[in-house]
């Protein structure tokens, strides 16, 4: 499918998705979420896809909602259409890895958007930032919650109440990304991360994802008797025989996500 607002292109079983609106920083409008929405959907549905990796710019990963859009709209316009809920929730809902490679800033709901996918692979040009603050309003599509989980109740209510942006060596430092790389190769390390995650296989993969999203929604006992179930199921698959029987065999295993 043709979009206008972001470019899809599937390679070697990754999907890269980059945002595409480099006259606006990438901010998200309407039309980029709803873009987004259906990629990831269609990244999700489509076999030849195992991992996805979500990027931007090099000067934006994106730099929040698109503030010409909204500054309009009233209460009513944002309760009743419930303003980016559906859109996030595809992020979210998506069942395959996703890799958020970011540069430059990742602001707002651009910051909110990075911390939905799996895990961050930073630039080192990275800046983040919740400064909806500075707009009379606040995070709206998971920022206060999510960032609070990463980094800390202080270093997140920080960020909210001043607005203030944190650097990729702070991000790394805090939590919030899992690796920060020069910006040149930004895209060959997310990538890397990505085939890496390909080659495994797609039912670990998937049960690896829910088994750490599990951490972020319940106890500590419920997660964990969550996780020995869910591996105990991996038991019923081809793949774990053929994973144990290459490491007994010195030799590469060949999954066939069976
Ligand atoms: N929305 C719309 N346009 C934007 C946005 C944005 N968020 N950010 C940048 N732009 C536009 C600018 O207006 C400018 O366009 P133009 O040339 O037509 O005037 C162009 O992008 C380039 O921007 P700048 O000239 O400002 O570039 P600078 O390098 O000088 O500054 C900054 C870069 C610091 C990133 C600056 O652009 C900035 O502060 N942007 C706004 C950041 C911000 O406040 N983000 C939060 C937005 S609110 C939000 O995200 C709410 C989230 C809750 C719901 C989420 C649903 C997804």
């Amino acid at each position: 499918m043709a979009f206008e607002t972001i470019i899809v292109e599937v390679e070697d079983h990754v999907a890269l998705i980059k945002l595409n609106r480099p006259d606006a920083l990438n901010a998200l409008n309407s039309t980029l979420l709803g873009e987004l929405a259906t990629a990831l959907e269609e990244a999700d549905q489509n076999d030849k896809v195992r991992c996805i990796v979500l990027t931007g710019s090099e000067k934006a990963f994106a730099a929040g909602a698109d503030i010409k859009e909204m500054s309009e709209k009233t209460f009513v316009d944002m309760y009743l259409s419930n303003f980016f809920a559906k859109e996030g929730d595809a992020v979210v809902n998506t069942r395959k890895p996703i890799i958020g490679a970011v540069s430059g800033y990742a602001l707002g709901g651009g910051c909110e958007l990075a911390m939905m996918c799996d895990f961050i692979i930073a630039s080192d040009t990275a800046k983040f930032g919740q400064p909806e603050i500075n707009l009379g309003v606040i995070a709206g599509i998971g920022g206060t919650q999510r960032l609070t989980r990463f980094v800390g109740k202080s270093k997140s209510m920080d960020m909210h109440l001043t607005g203030r942006f944190m650097d990729a060596e702070e991000a790394e430092r805090s939590g919030l990304v899992s690796r920060v790389v020069p910006a040149k190769k930004l895209m060959d390390e997310a990538m890397g991360a990505a085939q890496k995650i390909a080659e495994k296989s797609i039912i670990a993969s998937l049960a690896a994802k829910e088994a750490v999203n599990r951490a972020y929604e319940t106890t500590l006992s419920e997660g964990i008797l969550y996780e020995r179930r869910l591996f105990h199921s991996l038991f019923a698959t081809e793949d774990q025989k053929e994973g144990m029987a290459a490491f007994q065999e010195k030799r590469e295993a060949q999954f066939r996500d069976k």
